[in-house]
């Protein structure tokens, strides 16, 4: 996979060469290019923003820098339609399932805004020759797109196969299309007793049929608490499980 990156804060992106990311970057799977967009400003203060047509508070980026720095980024890819990412409070949420699309992908452009966001032609402009996603991290308003452009392409890199190298480690957690619509269950490692706190005691019983049962219930009374908005969607989850065992079909 390769990614373009364009941000007037490209220091931002430095800890994507730690770690997991860092090192699906040095082993070939994921190449990374970080662009500063004040490379396609052509004034001596190199200037990105303007004040916003129709009044209010705080600016807004000029759309010039935006289109020279996307002519360029854009006719580099492949002939395939590339996928411009642009965080936003008001995309559409970010979720597993579409880390898992995207990471499918070859091309992906993130681009990073500030101030009260990019002038809207550059959205619609990108729409003619890519595949432009505004996605939301979140109901929360950061300061620009980069913190979520950090988040996103570690959710999405971790995906690519042989990123990571357990792939089991996939298959279990919160969120993935795995997991039955339902959190996780809490986990444990030794000593059996730390701070006078004892580890489930099913947990140590080898009981693998115990083990699994405990598991979900837990899944199940976790969400119930924290997320009763999963509920629905974990019960479809089961009902359309090609089980045999499965009284409804
Ligand atoms: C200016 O909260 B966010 C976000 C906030 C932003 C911009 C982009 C994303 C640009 N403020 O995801």
């Amino acid at each position: 996979m390769r990614i373009d990156i364009i941000s007037i804060f490209p220091d931002y992106f430095a800890p994507l060469q730690l770690s997991l990311v860092g090192k699906a970057m040095s082993g070939g799977l994921l190449d990374v290019h970080v662009h500063d967009l004040r490379d396609w400003t052509h004034d001596r203060h190199r200037t990105v923003d303007d004040t916003p047509y129709g009044g209010g508070a705080g600016m807004v980026m000029k759309p010039e820098p935006w289109g020279e720095a996307l002519d360029a980024i854009l006719t580099e890819s492949g002939p395939a339609r590339t996928t411009v990412v642009v965080p936003t409070p008001s995309g559409m949420p970010f979720n597993q399932s579409l880390a898992e699309e995207l990471s499918r992908l070859d091309d992906l452009v993130f681009v990073c805004g500030r101030y009260e966001g990019i002038d809207h032609r550059v959205i619609d402009w990108a729409e003619q020759i890519a595949d432009v996603r505004e996605i939301s991290l979140g109901d929360y308003v950061l300061n620009g797109g980069e913190v979520a452009v950090l988040a996103m392409i570690e959710a999405i890199v971790r995906l690519i196969p042989g990123v990571i190298g357990n792939p089991d480690s996939l298959v279990e957690e919160s969120h993935s299309s795995n997991s039955g619509g339902l959190l996780e269950y809490p986990v444990y490692t030794k000593p059996p007793t730390w701070r006078g706190l004892d580890v489930p005691e099913v947990l140590l019983s080898g009981h693998h049929g115990q083990v699994a049962a405990w598991r979900a219930a837990q899944s199940l009374e976790l969400t119930r608490r924290r997320r009763p908005d999963l509920i629905g969607r974990a019960e479809q989850v089961e009902a359309a499980r090609p089980d045999p065992a499965n009284g409804s079909r």
